[in-house]
């Protein structure tokens, strides 16, 4: 359909082109009584018809697969299907995608396996399920597409190991046309260990530059098992967030959440996007828009659009059959990028996030230690985050202040993905003036959330007589709906009224 509506553009500007010379070989016509400038008289040249003209040079449009945390292990099995079933799934929807519009680049972004992880594993009984991988579906997919494998935090192989078994460097960048993908090892300092605790690792600022100096006019992708932007996992360096801002990049892919949605980081990275991978696996984002799949990319000249392909699909969850029909979900044109700061409802409805006018959050009540700065959890974006907060004694309870009165009119509330039994169903949200003086102003009781309520969002609209310019806000979580002692959410987003 594309390369059909650009043959269209194509034809237009040729016609155009063809009436604007036209006219100009009108207009070089020496006006009646004038002496033409070339006394000779022009030999008459018969127009050389041309029954089939050959079509301007089509722009270059490439497509290029990203798949990631396909976990290809006999550890388990996921959602009612065998380990052989689900990778041959894997490989078959790779292949009628390919079938459809072929891909020009294929990159597997980490955690093919389950190798290195805690406990016992294939790995440290003798054998890699990364091999089999490689070896029963990476090298059936098509010889004249280039394939990159990355490693993940499941993949802890030494570098020979992994060039032998991939055919590519842990590290690597391939160019195609003028974009240049740099492919990161996030996982380089786990090298060799056989447990998945190992450090994330930094991404390789030398080598980035190395490789954008190289091809200085090219566009960038950075691909990397994770990016993890935000402070605690061992943020990126300042030096990285600085290279975002370097207009050639133009988008980040990342897997390692099991999400698809896209993270806007802020402007200290140039607000470039990082669009997630999602996976073959265990899905950590909604089942209705996040099942089994994986990204393309397609570039043309003035557009970069990333879809992720949620494949077809049979499957079981919760005990039932469901079948999925081949969607896409979560695009995004990397070009043109849409406006986070705007949220829209499943309704259609338009609101406008609040997130710049929060100055300070915190939050009491948390399990263990919670990796992500507090503020996070009211909206940035990036739902890959999530906070379980433990009831047993106190309560769990989020509070922030604006950095001006500000009024909150409706707010989402997006549910966390680890154990759903902890999705909150009842609380309270209090504003006011000062921390001393809190009025309530939402509360909800037993509020309906699905029973695969994974990133769930949902909207709540605050009562319009409640609501007002504060300074102070808190949301106490009072309840969900299996008493299990615990809450847990992904992210709260505070917006103005629509
Ligand atoms: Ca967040």
């Amino acid at each position: 359909m594309k390369n059909l509506l650009f043959l269209r553009v194509i034809s237009l500007v040729l016609a155009l082109l063809l009436c604007t010379s036209v006219l100009l070989a009108c207009n070089n016509e020496p006006a009646p009584g004038e002496t033409p400038d070339d006394p000779t008289p022009d030999t008459p040249v018969e127009p050389t018809p041309d029954p089939d003209p050959e079509p301007a040079p089509e722009a270059p449009t490439y497509r290029v697969l990203i798949a990631s945390d396909t976990h290809c292990t006999d550890l388990m099995d996921w959602y009612g299907l065998t380990n052989e079933d689900r990778m041959e799934l894997w490989y078959d929807s790779v292949m009628e995608e390919h079938d459809r519009h072929p891909f020009d680049l294929i990159i597997i972004a980490g955690d093919i396996s389950l190798d290195t992880h805690a406990g016992e594993t294939c790995y440290t009984k003798g054998y890699s399920t990364s091999e089999i991988f490689m070896e029963d579906y990476v090298s059936a997919l098509p010889k004249n597409v280039p394939v990159f494998v990355l490693a993940g935090n499941h993949e802890s192989q030494y570098e020979e190991d992994w060039v032998a078994m991939t055919g590519n460097s842990r590290q690597c960048t391939y160019v195609l046309g003028n974009n240049t993908f740099i492919m990161l090892d996030s996982f380089e300092a786990a090298i060799g260990e056989v447990d998945n605790g190992g450090p994330y690792t930094q991404a390789n600022v030398a080598y980035i530059k190395e490789q954008m100096d190289a091809y200085p006019e090219n566009n960038v992708y950075l691909v990397s098992h994770t990016f993890p932007i935000d402070e605690g996992m061992g943020a990126e360096s300042a030096e990285f967030r600085e290279i975002l801002c370097d207009e050639r990049v133009i988008g980040l892919f990342g897997g390692h959440t099991h999400l698809n949605t896209l993270v806007q980081y802020n402007e200290t990275c140039g607000n470039k996007i990082q669009a997630q991978t999602g996976n073959f696996s265990y899905t950590n984002g909604s089942y209705d828009t996040a099942f089994w799949g994986f990204r393309d990319l397609v570039i043309t000249e003035d557009s970069a659009i990333s879809s992720y392909i949620q494949v077809e699909c049979d499957v079981v969850l919760n005990g039932e059959e469901r079948h999925y029909d081949r969607k896409l979900t979560e695009v995004v044109d990397f070009m043109n990028p849409p406006n986070f700061g705007e949220y829209t409802a499943a309704d259609g409805t338009v609101y406008t996030k609040l997130y710049d006018y929060i100055d300070y959050a915190s939050i009491q009540g948390v399990a263990g230690q919670l990796s992500y700065p507090a503020i996070n959890m009211l909206d940035d974006t990036d739902h890959s985050e999530w906070f379980p907060l433990f009831d047993g004694k106190q309560q769990a309870v989020i509070t922030w202040e604006m950095t001006e009165p500000t009024a909150i009119a409706n707010y989402v509330m997006v549910t966390g993905f680890h154990d759903l039994r902890c999705t909150p169903t009842s609380w309270t949200l209090y504003a006011g003036d000062s921390l001393n003086d809190l009025e309530p102003i939402d509360v909800r009781e037993k509020v309906e959330m699905p029973d695969t309520a994974r990133t769930h969002s949902q909207v709540f609209t605050i009562d319009p007589d409640l609501v007002g310019d504060y300074t102070y806000y808190r949301l106490v979580f009072t309840g969900n709906d299996t008493g299990t002692p615990g809450y847990e959410i992904s992210e709260m987003i505070i917006l103005t009224a629509n």
